[in-house]
């Protein structure tokens, strides 16, 4: 019997208005079905709204430092649910297990990190202008926060926006993936046993057309966080924009590894299967573009295709497995759909390029990891964002012309340079226009205690990651306090 899952409101567990479920299958078999989730609308998020913004009131009123220890302790059994966590992970979106793995330590770390902020959440001391006159200003919560993750990293994203909405003060309305609903319950169990009152966190499921789209217009939301495309995001700033309500989004990405004729290209080639291929290249940081120095761009793709080739597809939770399944029957579609555009722009298809069907694979959506040479910056499949196994290799004839078709994107999350040179990588450090930079490593495996996120049409200002992230999930007030007793007039009395 399939387990059919509810929803969190008011600190009760309830179906959705609708009555309605869907399904959350296993993208490596159709057939695994994990459980049924409430399809929600505008009238759950309602209820979710007024009951957090009733929560609200009181957990501001709870001590920082207290709250934290609810969330340490969600760490601690973070840490003893790891390896369960992580298995049904790569059940339900079928990276391989050890990235789930990854996964979970992530949220693990993001949570002991962002606890640690509940004995601190410094604000400035300073001097006032005027005698016996204290001037301060300190951290205080937003509000009711809408957290809105995606499935790509089904623990480690919610705990990025979750755990510090609640360790800021904030109550929080946390609508998971509909294609990783299971991990987002699972996170709010565990939130539970570590003894969050219940009524301060709400979990929605539902789609993004229909929860997604309520929670961001709903008027007692404060403050919106989002991680998904920049079409979606840039709607959810809109909408955001019309209520004067506050949005962090975190999207798209079309990052770059630069690879230089002094570079070591073993590494290099190291680097671009990790980065290219990792999470079957389905992370926001994922490498879909490696620019490489022509003197070496034979040498480079021949041993990327041969790596490439190799790599076995398969279900992530066989120790074989390097490469799992594309989330859904519309990602593998679209992922394929570039292949054909690739093709049609005149782009050498080295290998990969078609959807696997033998065996096993048949009752999954896994698609051949894509590699494509003697790409143009200006072609579709060097511009937009694929979010799938499919990389394209792109000659230049020397550092600056890199830098230049690095930059010539519209995103800016993740870029990398491989060179033996250091004057060259600390030119690519001040010039490569990305929130994130790595040198001689992939574009992919940020640590939870610096900042995370991108500018272009990657971002919209925000960080998440680092003390940065409390600038979403709290508000600057300012204080002053005349202790003098009479009428202090600033700029007047000199
Ligand atoms: C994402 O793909 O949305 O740096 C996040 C990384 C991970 C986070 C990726 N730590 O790739």
């Amino acid at each position: 019997m399939t387990q059919v899952y509810k929803n969190l409101i008011g600190g009760k567990w309830v179906e959705a208005a609708s009555g309605q479920t869907f399904a959350d299958a296993n993208p490596a078999n159709g057939e695994d079905v994990l459980g049924r989730f409430p399809r929600s609308d505008a009238r759950d998020v309602d209820a979710a709204a007024r009951a957090a913004a009733s929560a609200f009131e009181r957990w501001r009123r709870v001590p920082a430092p207290r709250r934290a220890e609810i969330l340490y302790r969600a760490g601690e059994i973070l840490v003893r649910k790891k390896e369960d966590l992580a298995r049904t992970m790569t059940r339900e979106m079928g990276k391989v297990l050890k990235e789930s793995r990854g996964d979970v330590q992530e949220g693990i770390d993001m949570t002991y990190y962002i606890a640690g902020e509940g004995r601190r959440l410094t604000g400035q001391t300073t001097p006032s202008e005027l005698p016996d006159k204290w001037a301060m200003s300190v951290r205080v919560p937003v509000g009711v926060a809408a957290c809105i993750t995606p499935w790509n990293f089904p623990l480690a994203i919610p705990t990025w926006k979750v755990v510090p909405a609640l360790v800021a003060g904030n109550a929080v309305i946390f609508k998971p993936a509909e294609d990783t609903p299971l991990l987002g319950h699972l996170f709010v169990e565990i939130l539970l046993e570590a003894g969050l009152p219940p009524e301060v966190l709400q979990l929605v499921h539902g789609t993004g057309e229909e929860a997604g789209a309520a929670l961001v217009r709903h008027p007692l939301v404060n403050l919106v966080s989002f991680t998904g495309s920049s079409e979606v995001g840039q709607d959810v700033a809109v909408a955001c924009a019309k209520e004067h309500r506050r949005c962090s989004l975190e999207m798209g990405g079309k990052n770059c590894i630069l690879v230089m004729e002094d570079a070591d290209l073993d590494l290099a080639v190291d680097g671009a299967v990790w980065g290219g291929f990792g999470t079957t290249g389905q992370r926001c940081t994922a490498a879909s573009r490696l620019i490489v120095h022509e003197a070496v761009a034979r040498e480079f793709t021949d041993a990327l295709v041969k790596r490439a080739t190799r790599l076995r597809l398969g279900d992530g939770l066989l120790p074989e497995t390097e490469v799992g399944p594309v989330i859904n029957e519309a990602q593998i579609t679209r992922v394929h759909r570039y292949t054909e555009v690739g093709k049609t722009e005149g782009a050498d298809l080295l290998c990969g390029g078609a959807i696997a069907r033998e065996g096993a694979l048949a009752k999954g959506y896994f698609y051949r990891p894509t590699v494509f040479a003697k790409v143009k910056p200006t072609m579709r499949i060097a511009q937009e964002e694929i979010f799938g196994p499919t990389v394209t290799v792109l000659p230049v004839r020397s550092f600056e012309e890199a830098v230049t078709v690095a930059n010539g994107v519209r995103y800016g999350l993740s870029t990398a340079i491989y060179t033996r040179d250091v004057n060259r990588a600390f030119r690519a450090m001040g010039d490569l226009q990305a929130g994130i930079t790595y040198v001689n490593a992939p574009t992919i495996g940020a640590e939870v205690h610096l900042p995370f996120g991108g500018i272009k049409a990657t971002g919209n200002g925000h960080r998440e990651g680092g003390p940065q992230v409390l600038d979403i999930f709290t508000e600057w007030k300012t204080i002053y306090v005349d202790y003098s007793g009479r009428l202090q007039r600033a700029q007047i009395d000199v």
